[in-house]
């Protein structure tokens, strides 16, 4: 028989990703989509498998919604990807980033313990190296006992939602496991990200259609690796490892956002500093300066295979947005709003 899977967040780039490899796997694959009064690109990187698919109508702030969606389907896995997952975007909303990445994850839960009577279902939860804030190990480090003290509003609704695994693991005997993911691009990244809005700028500079890319903090460090690498990785955590746990994700190689816009630019023969301009606006209430994963306790249970590195990953980011030149990012798409709310 086919395993089940449920994805929420199934149209963002990591639900997309990991529906492709769970639908290679024979998978048969169901996700969560919201109603939107703009009906165009929200399922724009799922729309090759649309036919493959099942998808229910649903939010994860609806517990309604979600009651029908388990009542009707005992799942083999369940992959919560759905997320108010923009950290910036988070300090202006900080009630809506607590009620979907915190309340949503424990509808999901609480919708699983009232109908998996076999307790059969496997949870992955996608927890964050933003739960660690500015905390670390002696060497620089971040592993899965390293202090969490969050510095952002999604941050906190992650670490809540992380809390909430844990004790449905202990209380309830739930197979829930999270997967502490460092940051993870792709060309199916927004432009409201900033590897996603460097490279669509780098693109646009390289092809003449835009002038200069408006930044804030290219000082703070991230550890970057590759989505596709990564939703192999969920579900290894479901399939290979021995149990449930929390597990840390990364490549453990960090570089500054200023190094990124090097690289970035360098690959079209292009020098940053000529292009690049600081706005205030993009930086942050609170900042999270540094990230530098330590993966050892993922690589003790499971064989990882991480087949990405960082210049091909930016150089595959790159071509894509040359490739569809002229298709609206979201910066670009607040901006034009704000243009015409003005009017
Ligand atoms: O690309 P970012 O917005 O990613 P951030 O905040 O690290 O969060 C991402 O990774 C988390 C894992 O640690 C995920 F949980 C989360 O969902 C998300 O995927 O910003 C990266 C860095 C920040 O320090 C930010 O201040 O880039 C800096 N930055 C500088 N200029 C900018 C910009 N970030 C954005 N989004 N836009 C800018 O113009």
């Amino acid at each position: 028989m086919k395993k089940k899977a449920f994805i929420t967040g199934i149209s963002g780039q990591d639900g997309s990703y990991l529906a492709e490899l769970l639908l290679n796997k024979n998978y048969e694959v169901h996700g969560l989509i919201r109603r939107h009064s703009v009906a165009e690109n929200q399922t724009v990187r799922i729309e090759n498998n649309r036919n493959r698919l099942k998808l229910h109508y649903g939010d994860l702030t609806d517990f309604i919604s979600l009651q029908k969606i388990f009542s009707q389907n005992v799942f083999d896995e369940v992959y919560n990807l759905g997320a108010q997952s923009n950290v910036g975007i988070s300090f202006s909303l900080p009630e809506y980033t607590q009620q979907v990445n915190y309340i949503g994850f424990i509808n999901i839960l609480e919708c699983i313990r009232n109908n998996d009577i076999e307790n059969k279902t496997k949870v992955y939860q996608a927890s964050s190296s933003e739960m660690f804030g500015n905390e670390c190990e002696s060497n620089g480090t971040q592993n899965e006992n390293t202090p969490m003290i969050p510095v952002s509003p999604y941050g906190i609704s992650k670490l809540s939602a992380h809390r909430y695994a844990q004790h449905y693991r202990r209380a309830y005997g739930m197979w829930i496991s999270c997967g502490i993911l460092f940051n993870h691009e792709s060309p199916r990244r927004g432009t409201n990200f900033v590897t996603g809005k460097i490279c669509k700028a780098v693109a646009n500079i390289s092809l003449k259609k835009q002038k200069k890319l408006q930044l804030g903090n290219l000082e703070s460090s991230r550890d970057w690796g590759h989505s596709e690498d990564y939703v192999k990785v969920m579900w290894q955590i479901l399939n290979e490892a021995d149990k449930p746990d929390d597990f840390v994700c990364c490549t453990g190689i960090t570089h500054t956002v200023r190094d990124f816009c090097d690289k970035a630019f360098a690959i079209e023969n292009l020098d940053y500093s000529d292009y690049v301009v600081i706005d205030k606006k993009y930086f942050r209430d609170e900042e999270l300066i540094y990230l530098r994963g330590d993966n050892s306790y993922l690589l003790s249970k499971i064989n990882v295979d991480l087949n990405w590195d960082l210049n091909s990953m930016i150089k595959e980011m790159i071509n894509y947005h040359k490739e569809n030149a002229g298709v609206m990012g979201d910066d670009e798409y607040f901006s034009s709003l704000n243009n015409y709310l003005k009017k």
